[in-house]
Order: C-alpha cells, then structure tokens, then sequence
C-alpha cells in the first residue's frame, strides 16, 4: 500500500517535469508566430528554417500591416511577401494610403512561407514611425537531405 503511494507520487513528480518540457515545446511551436502588440511586432525578430510557414497574428485592437521592405539578396521578387499579397511595398503603401487593401484588422491573421535562406525586414506601414518593424531570419534547412534541390535561381 504505502510502495503504490510512493510511485503514485514519483509518478506525479515525472508528469511535473514532463509538463515543463511540453511548455518548452508549447514555446518552440511559438516560434513560428508573430503577434502584433499596439506598435509592436513580438517578437521582433524571429529565426526560422527555410519552409517555414509562419503565422503574423494581429492579437492588438488596432489596424496593421505585414509589408516587407526589402528583399534578402539571395531572393528573387517571387520572396516578395506583404499583408494583401502585394508585388513590391509601393503597391503596398499606395493602397494603405487608398484604405484598399492589405490592412489586418485585430483578429486578422497573414501568413507566409519562407523559402530561401536570407534576412527578411518587415514594416507596418501606419505605425512604421513608432518604429513597428521586424525581421524574419530563415536559416537553411539542417539535414542536407532535400537541400537545394529545386533551386534554379
Ligand atoms: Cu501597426
């Protein structure tokens, strides 16, 4: 009776710590979302593999967007990536000039999967003077298992 209490408890005490490696993994699946904050993207800079697919998630109650304002040099224009799939951030910015597009209300989320290894820095065009902008760090895939094998740049 007494042995089945203890491993009762040692039981317990395995499902403690087990628990604290599922909050680890609950952080690392994280990893691949970015909340917008009132004029902030959280976090501000996130490192992902390359296809990744990650998920900006307006969490705030006020209007953003996701516009990319530069490309990484090993991208072509296909890596291009904004909030109303715009071409390139003119377009962008002229339709969040015209309220025509692009804008995520709180609620609203956008995603985008990144492909080719390079540094992607992204703005939020209305609060891009309170400094709301971001980078997405995509790191090559680790096994060179499938690496470079539909390039073709
Ligand atoms: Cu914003």
């Amino acid at each position: 009776m007494k042995r089945r209490a203890f491993l009762a408890l040692a039981g317990a005490g395995v499902s403690t710590s087990l628990a604290g490696c599922f909050d680890g993994s609950a952080a690392a699946a994280e990893d691949n979302r970015v909340t917008m904050t009132q004029v902030k993207f959280r976090p501000k800079e996130l490192t992902v593999t390359a296809g990744t697919t990650v998920t900006f998630d307006n969490t705030s109650s006020h209007s953003h967007t996701v516009t990319a304002s530069g490309l990484p040099d090993a991208a072509d224009d296909s890596e291009y990536f904004a909030s109303g799939g715009f071409d390139d951030y003119d377009a962008a910015k002229d339709a969040w000039d015209a309220r025509s597009g692009g804008i995520l209300e709180p609620g609203d989320t956008y995603e985008n999967t990144f492909t080719t290894p390079g540094r992607y820095d992204y703005v939020c065009i209305p609060h891009l003077r309170a400094d709301m902008v971001g980078t997405v760090i995509v790191e090559p895939e680790d096994d060179a298992g499938n690496e470079s094998t539909t390039g073709g740049y």
